[in-house]
């Protein structure tokens, strides 16, 4: 028997964005072999051809930007400037792709002998599987599938129940300009993932560190490459004096951007020497926040992706007030009664083994921490399982870099909010942020080929 699901509006919870069919094991595996079908066509096509169909995609994303901006606020609570930024992101990878399709594709290498040619030759894997999330529902799918297509991989695209009408969009028009078969998109949950994940030829995937590391276990069983982003808890540490009003809208806008629903928020604050100052500012900036409908183009912090989300924002706040002796800096008390709303909350001076000092909460809320000095704000920033980003803010900028410099983390900021990530630089963690090779940019060539050493000589 079908059964469906249906993917709502954070939002307004009554109002369906979709039904669609969840996918069996066997739906996915037909979907692998289709996609494997079309792989001759796909990575057998020039590579200029390759590039021109993934420019096409981008100018036909481009072009439906506003049916694909308004679908992911819609769907997934996004507010329109950051959808809509999201989406320009989208084509950015489309274009930067088509040009990735012409790099080189191999090397020459000096050989003991005249006769002797030794060269090596990066080869697509053939079907690659994409389990990815609904909080980047556009940009996501697509940095994994352009430079898998790029090099000539055929993609399975299993996109979040939370975001399959927009996901399902956004691959459907690159499939367009592809071969038949070479992009497929299926909707389901643990079931169509394991089944994915038992049957492609690689997997990449962004989700949580619990899913991300079953995935990678069960990739490491069947011997193909994965690469897994998952969580972050990631460390603001602000340096004293300077423009605090100005520091406190970095740190803020890494705290509440997209209701801090990123891997790469801020979810400690670390001030160094005397903080009273910047604590204030900063709970007056996330004070300030406008809540409400993203619909509205002047909302910046809109609704949690569901009822559960919000409930875990709600109760860590409160366990971390009644049971680990935090102080909440935040106050405000306008949270819309509709919809999966928390506003962004901030606390401090939790107790060392709270669990919002050790576990991704994928909320608004941030704790702050005070540290004696700067060997112990790196020794706090580092003391946690996660790597994936960090920033350092303030006016002393050879200080910043050198304590930025310290932090273990794959993307460490001066004066800029711990989020957003650039196309074309490479985008991962260290300890259980990430596992595997680093996405976007040229990086992403590393997991989406594998190397053939050929050597020919003369008889
Ligand atoms: C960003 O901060 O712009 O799922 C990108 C996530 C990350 C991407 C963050 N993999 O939140």
């Amino acid at each position: 028997m079908t059964s469906t699901f249906q993917s709502v509006s954070p939002q307004r919870p009554d109002t369906v964005v979709g039904v669609f069919q969840t996918a069996t094991g066997d739906d996915v595996r037909k979907a692998v072999r289709r996609a494997a079908d079309a792989t001759p066509d796909w990575a057998g096509a020039s590579a200029l051809d390759r590039s021109r169909a993934l420019d096409r995609a981008a100018a036909e994303v481009d072009r439906r930007t506003d049916e694909i901006v308004e679908l992911t606020v819609r769907e997934v609570g996004k507010p329109r400037s950051e959808a809509a930024g999201e989406l320009r992101r989208a084509v950015d990878i489309l274009r930067f792709n088509a040009q990735v399709a012409l790099q080189p594709v191999g090397e020459v290498h000096p050989t003991d002998g005249a006769q002797l040619r030794l060269t090596t030759l990066r080869r697509p894997h053939g079907v690659v599987g994409l389990i990815t999330p609904w909080n980047f529902p556009v940009a996501i799918p697509l940095w994994k599938a352009a430079p898998a297509l790029a090099l000539g991989n055929s993609v399975v695209v299993k996109a979040s129940p939370d975001s399959a009408a927009v996901t399902e969009l956004v691959m459907g028009i690159v499939a367009e300009q592809l071969p038949a078969g070479a992009v497929q998109v299926v909707h389901g949950y643990a079931e169509a993932g394991q089944a994915l994940v038992a049957s492609a030829d690689a997997i990449s995937f962004t989700g949580s560190t619990a899913v991300g590391t079953a995935v990678a276990a069960a990739c490491a069983q069947r011997c193909v490459p994965v690469q897994a982003e998952m969580g972050g808890l990631n460390a603001s540490l602000v340096l004293p004096g300077g423009d605090v009003a100005a520091a406190a809208r970095k740190v803020a806008y890494s705290i509440a951007g997209y209701a801090g629903q990123k891997c790469t928020a801020t979810r400690r604050v670390i001030t160094i020497g005397d903080g009273t100052e910047f604590v204030e500012a900063l709970a007056a900036a996330l004070d300030d926040y406008r809540l409400g409908d993203p619909v509205d183009p002047d909302v910046a912090v809109g609704p949690l992706i569901a009822s559960a989300a919000r409930d875990r924002v709600a109760q860590n706040v409160e366990r971390a007030i009644e049971h680990d002796g935090a102080v909440r800096y935040t106050r405000r008390t306008d949270t819309p009664a509709d919809g999966f709303y928390h506003a962004p909350a901030l606390v401090g001076r939790l107790a060392p083994d709270s669990p919002l000092l050790r576990d991704e909460v994928f909320g608004p809320l941030a704790c702050v921490i005070e540290a004696a000095d700067d060997d112990d704000a790196v020794r706090i920033a580092n003391g946690v399982d996660y790597g994936l980003t960090g920033a350092v803010i303030g006016t002393d900028l050879e200080r910043a870099q050198e304590l930025a410099l310290r932090l273990h983390v794959g993307m460490a900021k001066v004066n800029e909010p711990t989020t957003g990530a650039s196309h074309h630089v490479p985008f991962g963690g260290e300890g259980i942020s990430s596992f595997g090779p680093r996405e976007q940019g040229l990086a992403a060539v590393e997991m989406y080929t594998w190397k053939q050493t050929l050597a020919v000589s003369r008889l």
